[in-house]
This record gives structure tokens, sequence and C-alpha cells, in this order.
């Protein structure tokens, strides 16, 4: 197999290829890159991050994307985001890339993503079977968190799309998620937790339970989220809306940013859509890879400035 010595972000990639790239990028800057392995998936794949780092003491940002296996612009984009961190074009995300300590998982749902390369590309969850009559395969990765879990917006039905699965943390990408989280990472150092998915164009805080409270940081979650939203427009004039879950989209419990807000007390935590709001959807052509890849590298710009002092 060719070892990618790099990616050029004009066509989607598969995770052996993505896999490469991180090697060849842990030699290549080994003084700031430290890649991480969280556990393996369910099929035995290794679950693969990167943590960037220039100096100790930063807060840290943590991102886990393509949690879902079809939201491949997820991780297309944020291999993107990674290379600029590390070779910034401009002042403003070298700055973010010095004065933060990145972590960043680019495909978390490892069996998932494979199998929607090689069987079926629309597929979303997980490739753990849980159903007794062994008819319907996978987990809602999005619904298997241990907070509130399975109380809203989640499904008990195996065959379902939102299958929550047997039980919380049930799946290994998701327990090994947290810990991770929970005994890798210092406490208290993850400020920001982004959830990155496809499609709507949407930047969604807690609560996803409920529509009827909003959680006591509501007003710097917004904030931030503003920072973000008004950086990213100002490149191609792309839109996105943000508010809660549950008033914004609709009702989820057992969500990644939701257990990041309440149970780790993570600040800031968001599920984000990239493009676009649904004429092209999960099928959006590899031309737009390098565009959204930019509006979003300008957006976590806006999002890290905003998030200063909080
Ligand atoms: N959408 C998210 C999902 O998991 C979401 C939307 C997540 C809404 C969390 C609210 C809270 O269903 C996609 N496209 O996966
Ligand atoms: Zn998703």
């Amino acid at each position: 197999k060719q070892r990618l010595s790099h990616m050029e972000w004009t066509q989607y990639h598969t995770l052996d290829e993505i896999y490469a790239w991180l090697d060849d990028l842990q030699s290549k800057y080994a003084s700031i890159v430290t890649a991480f392995t969280i556990g393996k998936s369910h099929e035995g794949r290794p679950i693969r991050g990167i943590k960037i780092s220039h100096r100790p003491g930063n807060s840290a940002v943590f991102i886990e994307s393509n949690i879902h296996a079809r939201e491949w612009i997820t991780s297309a984009s944020i291999t993107y985001f990674i290379d600029e961190l590390l070779v910034p074009s401009k002042p403003g995300v070298r700055h973010i890339a010095q004065t933060v300590d990145w972590y960043i998982i680019p495909v978390l749902n490892v069996d998932g993503f494979v199998y929607s390369h090689e069987s079926e590309r629309l597929w979303r969850k997980s490739r753990l079977l849980s159903d007794p009559t062994g008819a319907c395969v996978g987990t809602d990765l999005n619904r298997n968190f241990d907070y509130r879990w399975m109380e809203i917006g989640a499904s008990a039905d195996p065959c379902s799309q939102t299958y929550a699965g047997p039980f919380a943390e049930s799946d290994p990408e998701i327990n090994q998620l947290t810990r991770y989280i929970n005994e890798s990472i210092p406490a208290g150092s993850i400020k920001i937790y982004i959830s990155l998915h496809s499609y709507g164009q949407y930047l969604l805080s807690p609560w996803g339970h409920t529509d009827a409270e909003f959680p006591e940081h509501y007003p710097q979650m917004m904030g931030v989220a503003k920072g973000f939203a008004d950086a990213l427009v100002r490149r191609y004039g792309t839109v996105f809306t943000y508010g809660s879950s549950a008033t914004t989209l609709y009702a989820v419990s057992g969500s990644g940013k939701e257990w990041a807000y309440a149970v780790k007390n993570i600040t800031i935590p968001y599920t984000i859509e990239l493009r676009d709001k649904g004429q092209l959807g999960f099928l959006l052509p590899p031309e737009d890879i390098i565009p959204v890849a930019r509006e979003v590298t300008d957006g976590f710009v806006g999002m890290i400035e905003a998030a200063r002092g909080i």
C-alpha cells in the first residue's frame, strides 16, 4: 500500500489513507503532535486521534468527528483544519494553534466509516450487533452516551437509525472515548467540546432533552456560537443557525455534547452540522471539501477568540 505523504482534499479518503497521513504528521511534527489511540472498535480497528500542543498549560478543545459513518465531510474538513493548525496560512489560525491544545479524533465510528466506503454509502450507525434476532446491526453512537440515556429522541428498536444501544456506553467507541477523556486528559482542561456532523448548517448547544429549560451557561454558549457563525459567514456567505438542539432542531438525549456539559462540566459543548441545507445532504461532492474546510477554519478562529476569558 502506498503511503500518503500528504492529502489534497480534492477527494474523500479511506480510513487507511487518513491513518497513513496521521503517521506522517506524527513523524514530521513530532515536537507539537502526539498521536493517540483511545482503543479498538467493535470490529477491532484502532480509533486514533491527534493532540496538537505548542506549550504546556493551554486550555483544550476536544473534537470528535464522523461519529456518524456517512457524514464524510466531517473527517475531510477536520483533517484540513489539522493541516492548517500545523502549517497556518493566516495569523489568526497560528494564534489558535499556539494558544489552545487541540484533541481531534477525525473518525470516531471507524467500523461504520469503512462500511460506508465499502458497502453502504448512507450507513449511519456503528457495526455492533445487539439485536437478538440478528436482523439489524448498529447503535446510533450519538445516542449511546451516559446522560439521560434513552429519554427522548432515541429508539429502543435495534432496527431504528436512532437505536440507543442495549444500555448506555454499550458500544466500545463510546465507552473508550469517555474513558480516554476521564483518564488521559487533565481534569478541567477541556473548555470546548465539539461533535462534528453533517448536514444542516447548525451549531447546537444543550439542552437536547428539553426546550422548556436552558443550561446555566447558555448565554456564554450563544456568545461563542455567534463568534463561530459570524466568522464563518464572512468567507462565502454560508449561514449557520445556532441555538439549543431542542429549540432549534429536535429533541435528543444520550448525545455527546450533553454528556460533555452535564457530566464533564465542559462549559461550551456543541454539535456542529456542516453544509449543506439538504440539497445534496450527505453526498456533498469532493469539490466542496476545501470550501467547507476553509469556512469552518474561519469559524473555529472566531469561536476561540469569542471564548477567551470564559
Ligand atoms: N444530526 C444529529 C443527530 O445526532 C443532533 C443532530 C445531535 C441534534 C445532537 C441534537 C443533538 O441526530 C445528525 N445529522 O446526525
Ligand atoms: Zn450526525
